[in-house]
């Protein structure tokens, strides 16, 4: 019984049952040879072998519990949980600053009544230069240095105006009102206000009695939402080869508030898109007699916007993928 106490693990324990309860084990030999005791003792002697292997049973029995309950506390200590540590927060994802700037512009324009048209980033020079009247060889060809692809005549557009023919020769002779939103792309020196990849929306409205003043209440008003009730805008003269007559539209500059700062380089105003009346050209290259109709469209730079309304110094943050300026947004 000493010895059992002394047992620490399963093998031993099996060891002791062989050797006091196993076959050849000295209470069960009395079992065995139960034939050779005289007959008025085998009763006595068979109740007393009965009594040890019984006593031996339970001892083993005993000792085995104890094994079992010392090795589930052991193993409740080693990997014990300390559930009131705080957890580790996960890093959360969200929407890229610009494609935010770019949705709240979207839903604006939606709720004004404008439906979002898609058009491709790969385009043809015939879709992004000759059909808006520029044509090969022309002076305004410059205004946008170009990204050409190894197919001749396939590049990468430098504007979302492109999407104004497909979406007219889509929809003539019905009125239009959409906004296209997506990614252009030019051939430039980078700078704090130019990216050689940003974002344009543009606004195409096509139909009969349209006017400029459709197009200045527009852009006023978008200008407005975006930006609160005292946002002012300005409307400067200006010339694009599809519109006509053609302006550019500028903020005043939330930094400064207009007084001059590095931002706007010292004019209070930041340009924020190109407008204009859709040319009568333009509008015959999308299938509308210019003689019924009439529209007026527009392309705005969001990144430009969101610079504005969030005081974002340098263009270039945008996809400059530092963590500490995304995380900002
Ligand atoms: C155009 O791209 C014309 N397609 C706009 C237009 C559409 C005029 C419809 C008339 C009718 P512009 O090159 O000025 O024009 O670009 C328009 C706007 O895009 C700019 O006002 C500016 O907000 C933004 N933008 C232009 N170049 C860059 C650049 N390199 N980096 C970031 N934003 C730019």
């Amino acid at each position: 019984m000493d010895a059992l106490q002394q047992i620490q693990d399963e093998a031993q324990l099996v060891g002791w049952r062989t050797a006091h309860l196993g076959r050849s084990a000295p209470v069960m030999q009395v079992f065995a040879r139960m034939g050779s005791i005289p007959k008025e003792l085998r009763q006595q002697v068979g109740q007393k072998a009965n009594q040890v292997k019984v006593a031996l049973e339970n001892a083993l029995e005993e000792r085995a519990a104890v094994l079992r309950r010392e090795a589930l506390e052991r193993k409740l200590t080693a990997e014990r949980l300390d559930v009131t540590l705080p957890g580790r927060l996960p890093a959360f994802g969200r929407a890229h600053p610009a494609t935010q700037a770019l949705d709240e512009i979207c839903a604006i324009f939606i709720e004004m009544g404008f439906q979002i048209y898609r058009s491709p980033e790969v385009e043809t020079e015939e879709m992004n230069f000759e059909l808006l009247n520029i044509p090969a060889h022309h002076p305004a060809r410059d205004m946008w240095d170009t990204f050409h692809t190894t197919t001749p005549g396939v590049i990468l557009r430098t504007h979302t105006s492109p999407g104004q023919i497909r979406a007219m020769r889509e929809m003539a002779p019905n009125p239009i009102r959409v906004i296209l939103p997506g990614m252009v792309y030019r051939y430039e020196q980078t700078n704090a206000s130019h990216e050689m990849q940003f974002n344009q929306v543009e606004l195409l409205a096509v139909g009969q009695h349209i006017t400029f003043a459709d197009l200045k209440g527009t852009l006023e008003s978008f200008a407005r939402r975006m930006f609160g009730e005292n946002a002012r805008t300005r409307f400067r003269p200006s010339y694009f080869p599809f519109t006509e007559p053609s302006a550019e539209v500028d903020m005043e500059c939330f930094i400064c508030g207009g007084k001059g700062c590095g931002v706007c380089r010292g004019s209070g105003w930041l340009e924020i898109g190109g407008c204009g009346m859709v040319h009568p050209v333009v509008l015959q290259n999308g299938g509308y007699d210019p003689a019924v109709y009439s529209g007026f469209a527009a392309g705005l730079g969001p990144e430009r916007i969101a610079m504005l309304k969030y005081h974002i110094e340098d263009i270039r943050y945008f996809w400059a993928n530092d963590i500490r300026f995304l995380e900002q947004f």
